[in-house]
């Protein structure tokens, strides 16, 4: 049925953001919704079922971290959490912090609008109803508007198709199917040994090689788990004093700093322990040309010596990008993939799709006859999320119109000419760059902390300026130009991987812990650069 409501905050999204925004709020004790599009809470990990799904944080610490009794209570079974462990976990959340009475599920956010006059925003919903309410807080997730590719044909095709993004909750299952997956991100990557495992044939269509490392996934010994939970004080304060949000501090030695066999030995040690950490190996991987070089040609003679095809090989290593100047995957069995009898590895960049046919997939070169296609192609990234949902500020203008050269925001928080809307990890913010649950913690605390300032001091009104939020536009600018991020030329943080999409570096490149100790900084100093009335 539909609503009509008036509350003091809505929430959009009921992901690891939503969930623990609309928790600070209960303790405000701010009447509040959740909207939620889905039929369940998750987000992210609702979303995205596709074979394989896994996080690439290890479990222990891609988990919240404001109840100490809910990390001591939860035991995570694997060293890297799949996709339904952590769906378990947050309706878990959901249930044990009583969010529920408050989240709307299957209500999509078809638009929200700023009344001027009223102070209020008023935010409709696809069901027909429509909520009123002095606060509006987004937490529509960074990765949740699915990139389809504009490929022709697709509409002809007499197969089934699928976004990983938006993957069916029943099993599909591949067993005697010739697919076809196309994308090679974190999530190809991903999906690509499962499905060639299951499938009678798996043709991958990469457009771009990527570096990957081994994850080194397993079982949670629980004499690993009953000591991360003795330590978790102390792990999470190095995750929040990171540059990413990891428990793992990146090492201060220049990788140029050393001999040849140090360094080998070093990647050697991070290859075998596996995961995000190789990025932490040395500090100016990220920072200096020759530096990135020693990490990414090391990469690539891993990739010479997993794949036993030489020509395969060689089509599978990156040429036009650093490692982790793109997000970095991690696999289990990627790379040793492409030596199973029943793969092929197409280049789409030399060979280019030209269209989709009733039966397949036509290159440039030749026809691959297919049974499924799974698009393992991203995300309209940052803004996507936020735009769909036809966000119009004060006077009528529209976040599309404010955007349309690229996102501008005050610390990822507020836009102006948006008054009292706050977006959770929203662009200009780290992010997308961090181990997420971490970077959210942080917004939700700083945003619960000015809806508290703003409820003890009768006020009903805040609102970034347009001039904090160029200068920090310019921050966001110089903190991507002293890394070697914007020089990934096909990046989704550049917004690069859907067409006529704005190019500008999205996320904020200086670094968790900074970062916050900005956000503090600027809250001590009275909310430096908002206005409040
Ligand atoms: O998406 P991507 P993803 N024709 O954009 C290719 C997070 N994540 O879903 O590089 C042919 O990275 C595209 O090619 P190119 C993580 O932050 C987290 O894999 O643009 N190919 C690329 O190979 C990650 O970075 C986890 O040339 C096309 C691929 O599709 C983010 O999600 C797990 C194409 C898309 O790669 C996104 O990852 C998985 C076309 N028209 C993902 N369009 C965790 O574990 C695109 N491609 C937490």
């Amino acid at each position: 049925m539909a609503e009509d409501q008036t509350v003091d905050v809505v929430v959009v999204g009921a992901g690891f953001a939503g969930l623990y925004m609309l928790r600070q709020l209960h303790r405000l004790g701010l009447s509040a919704v959740v909207l939620e599009a889905a039929d369940g809470v998750g987000g992210t990990w609702y979303w995205n079922r596709y074979p394989g799904a896994r996080c690439d944080s290890e479990s222990y610490y891609y988990s919240y971290s404001f109840d100490e009794d809910l990390q001591q209570e939860w035991t995570w079974s694997e060293r890297y959490a799949g996709q339904a462990e952590i769906l378990r976990y947050l309706d878990h959340v959901a249930d044990r912090f009583d969010l529920r009475r408050d989240i709307r599920l299957n209500t999509r956010v078809t638009a929200a609008r700023w009344d001027d006059t009223a102070g209020t925003w008023t935010v409709d919903t696809e069901q027909g109803g429509s909520w009123s309410a002095r606060w509006m807080v987004t937490a529509v997730g960074c990765l949740s508007s699915a990139n389809v590719p504009d490929i022709p044909g697709l509409d002809s095709f007499g197969g089934d198709w699928y976004h990983t993004g938006q993957w069916p909750h029943e099993k599909v299952d591949f067993t005697g199917k010739r697919v076809g997956i196309v994308g090679t991100g974190s999530t190809g990557i991903q999906a690509i040994p499962v499905v060639a495992a299951e499938a009678e044939h798996l043709t991958v269509f990469q457009r771009t090689p990527n570096y990957s490392i081994p994850a080194r996934n397993g079982p949670m010994p629980p004499e690993v788990s009953d000591r991360i939970k003795q330590e978790y004080a102390d792990i999470r304060a190095v995750q929040r004093a990171s540059t990413n949000g990891h428990p793992f501090l990146i090492s201060p030695t220049s990788a140029l700093s050393v001999a040849d066999d140090v360094r080998s030995a070093t990647y050697e040690d991070a290859w075998e322990f596996g995961g995000l950490r190789f990025r932490a190996a040395y500090s100016d991987l990220l920072s200096d040309q020759a530096a990135n070089d020693t990490a990414s040609d090391f990469i690539r003679d891993k990739i010479r010596e997993v794949v036993k095809d030489a020509e395969v090989a060689e089509r599978l290593l990156p040429d036009d990008h650093g490692f982790a100047t793109k997000r970095p995957p991690i696999d289990t069995q990627y790379f040793e993939t492409y030596n199973r009898d029943n793969v092929t590895l197409v280049d789409v960049r030399s060979t280019p799709i030209q269209e989709i046919t009733a039966t397949g997939m036509r290159t440039t070169e030749q026809e691959y006859p297919l049974d499924c296609i799974v698009f393992a192609t991203g995300f309209d990234a940052l803004t996507g999320p936020l735009l769909r949902m036809n966000i119009q500020g004060r006077d009528g203008t529209t976040l599309r119109d404010h955007w349309a050269e690229g996102p501008k925001t005050y610390l990822g928080l507020q836009v102006a000419g948006f008054p009292n809307m706050f977006t959770i990890t929203g662009p200009g913010s780290p992010s997308v760059l961090t181990n997420m649950p971490t970077c959210i913690e942080q917004h939700v605390d700083w945003i619960t902390d000015v809806l508290e300032h703003a409820r003890d001091g009768g006020l009903t009104r805040i609102e970034t300026t347009e001039a904090a939020e160029r200068e920090w536009g310019e921050e966001v600018q110089r903190a991507a130009d002293r890394t070697l991020l914007p020089r990934a030329a096909t990046s989704w943080y550049l917004g690069a991987n859907v067409p006529g999409k704005p190019r500008v570096f999205m996320p904020y490149a200086g670094g968790m812990a900074s970062y916050a100790g900005t956000c503090t900084d600027v809250a001590k100093d009275g909310y430096r650069g908002f206005v409040m009335a």
